[in-house]
């Protein structure tokens, strides 16, 4: 758990990073205290063209504080911006140098600690043109998440410009979504908790007029809508222009959601990936094809999974997951990305996810159409999120304090 800032995670259980309502987990070895074991010493070239089923974790940069999210500018810098739990947003330079000034420090805001914390990080899609980024965190003192918009140089973004898009009240500590990533459609998607206990007691997943246990989609770059901060995009499935107009809340995009704590775009066709944790029994990752129009209904809480979670229940109107694993493999997925990057041509395709509390890291050949979840790395790290760089790789952060470029093996 992480108890207060600057603890590594040691354990898993019913508090765990993001969102396991499960028993224990095995405990994972301090992450910093063992070198990886297929490591190879500096100046050794890499094995070509590389092993796509046998992962590593290539040391990048160490040291960090709770590092929960890694985003990039898409201003040609080729830095990577990661958050910390804490409420700083810190910058890597190419080489794994960690910039001594923050680029953002909300600590005063920021309510941190277990599933809270300064969970998301978006850059405006045309930054540096579009001076802006856009967080999402949770507040001191109430829990409460909040999506922010701070304009930003090159150099930082100011504290004193916030101005709130959105508030969404959260009923409990847990369970509070937190990625944010821009679409293809320029519009920004948030991935938002059912709201946390366990079960989802006020059944928020399958409301749609609820915010929570959903993916939002919200138009950040037009006139806002009458008492919002933001627009509606048109075609979103409950708003005018959408498939089921007024049935819903008009932010909402998809639901039935349990808690999204990471999901990705795949930028060669803009399907979307959603690492959704599960409450006791399955873990999953749910696919959105990229022509869809929104209103995928994922089941939670009638199911986890692909089983019910509400005994004999009909499992007809609801979106299947593309991939589960049991919780005898771990018990919090994190979701990752589909690598389209140009340096391992053998891990084009491959949907790279992980599992916080197991350390294991796992992949799906989703360009071969293959729905089979392969082991591909033991990591003894408590895994908290991947992101891409500019250039397409993955990087995968840990709660130890590390930043790792995931290569072929
Ligand atoms: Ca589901």
């Amino acid at each position: 758990m992480v108890v207060g800032m600057g603890l590594a995670l040691t354990a898993c259980g019913p508090t765990a990073p993001v969102g396991s309502d499960s028993a224990p987990a095995p405990a994972s070895p301090a992450p910093t205290a063992r070198s990886l074991p297929s490591s190879a010493p500096p100046g050794t070239p890499r094995p070509s063209p590389g092993n796509p089923d046998h992962l590593r974790l290539e040391p990048f940069t160490t040291g960090l504080d709770s590092p929960i999210n890694i985003a990039n500018a898409g201003d040609g810098s080729g830095r990577l911006f990661v958050n910390l739990q804490g409420g700083l947003i810190r910058v890597i330079g190419p080489d794994g140098s960690v910039r001594a000034e923050p680029f953002l420090d909300i600590r005063n805001r920021v309510l941190a600690g277990g599933e809270r914390g300064l969970l998301g990080l978006a850059f405006h899609p045309n930054f540096p043109e579009q001076p802006r980024i856009f967080v999402d965190y949770t507040r001191t003192p109430d829990g409460a998440t909040v999506i922010s918009e701070f304009p930003a140089t090159a150099q930082g973004a100011d504290p004193a410009s916030e101005r709130v898009l959105l508030l969404i009240p959260q009923p409990f500590a847990n369970h509070n979504g937190g990625q944010l990533a821009f679409g293809p459609d320029g519009f920004l998607y948030i991935g938002m908790g059912d709201g946390g206990s366990g079960g989802d007691p006020f059944g928020n997943g399958q409301n749609t007029r609820a915010l929570l246990g959903k993916m939002l989609r919200i138009d950040v770059d037009n006139q806002p809508a009458a008492g919002k901060a933001y627009a509606i995009p048109r075609d979103n499935p409950f708003a005018a222009g959408g498939i089921r107009p007024g049935a819903g809340a008009p932010e909402v995009w998809s639901y039935g959601l349990r808690n999204p704590w990471r999901f990705s775009f795949d930028t060669a066709n803009g399907d979307v990936y959603i690492g959704d944790v599960g409450q006791s029994a399955w873990e999953e990752i749910d696919r959105q094809a990229g022509d869809s129009r929104g209103g995928e209904n994922y089941g939670w809480n009638v199911m986890e999974g692909d089983h019910c979670f509400r005994q004999g229940c009909n499992t007809r109107p609801f979106v299947k997951p593309i991939a589960e694993y049991g919780h005898d493999r771990g018990c919090a997925v994190i979701g990752g990305y589909v690598y389209r990057g140009s340096e391992q041509p053998v891990l084009r395709g491959v949907y790279v996810f992980a599992d916080d509390c197991s350390g294991l890291v796992f992949t799906l050949q989703v360009d071969a159409g293959t729905r089979t979840t392969k082991l591909v790395l033991d990591s003894h790290r408590a895994i908290s999120s991947f992101g891409v760089g500019e250039n397409g790789e993955i990087y995968a952060a840990d709660l130890g304090g590390a930043i790792s470029r995931v290569v072929a093996g």
